[in-house]
């Protein structure tokens, strides 16, 4: 392969030079490709669609765990679904104040081959005794565990193949279910120009679920077609009106150093373009509480 051609849409997507192919196979659950591309570093595909790449991946991973949980404030037990290159896990471990972090991933081989490949990624948080790493269906787990997370992180696929399930009104239901009051999801919804689909059917499954949803964004070069929004599902009305002033002090306090998140990043990602709103059935940003 000298180039590699993204498959999740059919009439564009994005090309890649493949100057070094590091790693190809099927896993149980998924087809896996690692390659190395000249401006992006190194890249894990997974059944035919970008996951992430070691240049831009900081964007998605930092605004995936720094807004939940600086927004959340006290959170200390926080659970990662899916996230087997381990960004996601650096991030949350960075957090002092969290004092325990369960990983549920389905695929055990991700895992294995990412820590192989892109030890940047997950750049020793595995190693962290906060960290409990858990081989198992992210549904499967949530209904059966008896645990409560302060935060809850989704960071899946599209959905389609094993991720499908991460996106099903189940899911949602059995986080709320498992979130302490006052705890928060945020999950990963695609790019809202190229999968308004998506991302229709998730706002109207997390509205029947929790009483404050709403979705932030950000742009990420990788996941091509414009923002990416993330989702954004809570009891609390309060944690998405967080003001500047106390952001600004937790992320002072956390000392955690970042390459995109601030806390006026963080509070301008909830301001959703128009057609955005219309897709989540929205007339408004809601910004003010
Ligand atoms: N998970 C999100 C990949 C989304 C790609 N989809 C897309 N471009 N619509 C990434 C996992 C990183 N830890």
């Amino acid at each position: 392969m000298r180039e590699f051609v993204e498959t999740l849409y059919d009439s564009y997507g994005q090309l890649f030079r493949v100057d070094e192919m590091l790693f190809e196979d099927k896993t149980g659950h998924q087809h896996l490709v690692i390659f190395h591309n000249a401006a992006f570093g190194r890249v894990l595909v997974l059944d035919g669609i970008v996951q992430t790449t070691e240049r831009d991946e900081f964007i998605y991973h930092e605004m995936l765990a720094h807004v939940p949980i600086l927004a959340h404030g006290n959170a200390r037990d926080v659970l990662i679904v899916g996230g087997g290159d381990g960004a996601m896990l650096r991030e949350v471990s960075r957090h002092r104040s969290v004092e325990r972090i369960i990983q549920v991933e389905i695929d055990d081989r991700v895992l294995d081959l990412c820590r192989r490949f892109l030890p940047r990624h997950s750049a020793g948080a595995f190693d962290d005794s906060r960290v409990t790493v858990l081989i198992d269906d992210g549904l499967h787990f949530l209904q059966t565990t008896e645990r409560r997370f302060d935060v809850i992180i989704s960071d899946s696929t599209d959905p389609i193949g094993p991720g499908e399930a991460l996106f099903s009104r189940e899911f949602y239901a059995a986080c709320h279910a498992r979130l302490n009051s006052g705890g928060v999801l945020v999950t990963q919804n695609g790019v809202a120009f190229m999968q308004p689909e998506e991302l229709a059917t998730a706002a109207r499954r997390l509205a029947a679920v929790f009483d404050d949803w709403h979705f932030y964004a950000a742009a990420i070069p990788t996941y091509v077609g414009g923002i990416m929004t993330f989702g954004w599902a809570t009891d609390d009305a309060g944690l998405r009106h967080i003001g500047l002033a106390p952001l600004d002090e937790r992320f002072i306090a956390s000392g955690i150093e970042t390459r995109y998140y601030n806390p006026e990043v963080h509070r301008a990602a909830f301001a959703l373009p128009r057609h955005v709103l219309r897709t989540i059935g929205k007339q408004h940003n809601e910004s003010r509480p």
